[in-house]
């Protein structure tokens, strides 16, 4: 069965483009609901009963919230297409990473 993704969003949202950019990177095929935030959706309530924000993404019916998590989350489930995020966030830090400056 093909992975349901639905996407809340506002078109102005920077936070929402980050997760459209990631989305698009990846060629997945997505429903796009816009929502009005200040008129909030019982979905959008639903699904991010905390901090009621955009951008969420609900896959197969799971809602996972904040921009930041979301591009992690499409990173690790569709992997199979190259990474969006560096894999190891501190490696250039350690020393002997070969890194001089
Ligand atoms: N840290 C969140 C910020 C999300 C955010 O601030 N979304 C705004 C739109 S840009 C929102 O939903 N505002 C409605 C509200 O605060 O009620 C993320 O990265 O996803």
């Amino acid at each position: 069965m093909a992975d349901e993704i639905i996407l809340l969003d506002f078109w102005p949202s920077s936070f929402g483009m980050r997760v459209r950019v990631a989305l698009a990177e990846k060629g997945l095929k997505y429903e796009y609901r816009e929502e009005d935030t200040s008129n909030k959706s019982p979905l959008l309530l639903e699904m991010n009963p905390v901090h009621k924000k955009i951008p969420v993404l609900i896959h197969n019916g799971k809602p996972i919230c904040e921009s930041m998590i979301i591009v992690q989350y499409i990173d690790e489930v569709w992997n199979e297409k190259s990474l969006l995020l560096p894999s190891d966030h501190t490696r250039e830090l350690r020393p002997g990473s070969g890194r001089t400056t």
